[in-house]
């Protein structure tokens, strides 16, 4: 498919999410939330907290009801405003179910086949997932386009599903004859940290649902565990290299710089430099120090946030009524263009 036909001329909008799947992890925190934040200054912004897709795998409901405000105050702990931002969950705003519906439709079994995190989500053992998981890009389309939003700040792990997501607006548009309807959504990707890796494999990703609590950084630990993770953080026998082309191959070096350069709001190549020849014991002590700095008062303002649930959910309630008054127009003309009367 081309892009060449399709002229969206409608206003920018930036839409993300994060499910609340447990404790956030640092690979959040830098592939995603930091980035929304400055954002939040250039653009309309809607922040969402993806319970829906959450429930994709199964989820214990009130552990659910916990991680969904825990994540909603480490949004703002992060730097996210309310009043400028919208930050609400899914189901609060029915537009996402309603047009993930619609979406199941025009998207193809084929195209979802070809999901890495489905194959990843699903393992050995396909015929056994819900339906829901396979059908989880189509629900992320349906949460960016009942917006019409353009751009979609992701981690790296994120850009197949954001792709999908222009593949079914434009197909949308083509089979309604409504070229220019649903923008073509863009990832935006940038920065140091764009796929933090695990501390206990170079090769893969950190993530919440990872068995080992050592492969990860999370926004809740405390400065001790900090320390020891990073302490016992995989490593191999020699010291680092003074330039890029030393990483070949040392996928662990790599991640610990990466985070580094990440944390410090400097370019990845400073970072390298400024190791360069060192032994990993001096980047473990000068990563820990910088990460207990950077974390600590996102935890202590997130647990400070959680001691009042009331609020949280106010929050959640304001986001979604003006989540759902931008949604509602858009859906109004998909009724239209689909042929609900
Ligand atoms: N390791 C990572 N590095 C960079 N970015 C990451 N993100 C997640 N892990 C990393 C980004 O965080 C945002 C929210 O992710 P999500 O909660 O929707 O789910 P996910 O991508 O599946 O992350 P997890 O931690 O691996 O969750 P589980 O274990 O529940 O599946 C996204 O923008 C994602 O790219």
């Amino acid at each position: 498919m081309s892009d060449v036909e399709v002229k969206y001329t409608g206003p920018e909008r930036v839409f993300s999410g994060v499910q609340p799947t447990g404790n956030l992890t640092l690979g959040n925190y830098l592939g995603a939330i930091k980035r929304f934040v400055p954002l939040q200054d250039e653009h309309e912004c809607l922040y969402c907290v993806v319970d829906m897709h959450a429930i994709t795998v199964w989820q214990d409901p009130a552990e659910l009801a916990r991680a969904t405000r825990e994540v909603t105050a480490a949004y703002i702990a992060c730097g996210l405003d309310p009043k400028r931002a919208i930050l609400f969950n899914q189901s609060k705003v029915h537009a996402h179910a309603e047009l993930a519906w619609i979406f199941n439709c025009v998207a193809r079994m084929g195209w979802m086949e070809r999901m890495t995190q489905f194959k990843e989500k699903s393992g050995k053992h396909k015929e056994r997932s819900s339906l829901g998981l396979f059908a989880y890009p189509a629900l992320m389309a349906a949460d960016i386009l009942a917006y019409k939003a353009t751009h979609v700040p992701v981690g790296e792990d994120q850009k197949q599903h954001v792709e999908l997501s222009r593949d079914i607006a434009q197909k949308f548009n083509m089979d309604y004859g409504v070229q220019g309807f649903f923008p073509l959504p863009e990832p935006v990707i940038q920065g140091a940290a764009t796929r933090v890796m695990s501390l206990r494999d170079g090769t893969k990703k950190m993530s919440k649902s990872d068995p080992s609590d050592m492969s990860r950084l999370n926004l809740t630990d405390d400065a001790d565990l900090i320390a020891k993770k990073i302490r016992k953080a995989k490593t191999d026998p020699d010291d680092l290299p003074s330039d890029e082309d030393g990483l070949e191959g040392r996928g662990e070096a790599r991640n610990l710089l990466n985070i580094y350069a990440a944390l410090s709001d400097i370019p990845f190549g400073d970072a390298v430099r400024q190791f360069g020849g060192k032994q990993f014991r001096q980047l473990k002590e000068e990563l820990t120090e910088l990460t207990v700095a950077k974390l600590t008062p996102i935890t202590d303002e997130t647990r400070r946030l959680m001691s009042d649930t009331a609020e949280i959910d106010r929050i959640l309630n304001d986001g979604a009524e003006r989540a759902s008054a931008l949604a509602e127009p858009i859906m109004k003309e998909i009724r239209r263009i689909v042929g609900f009367v």
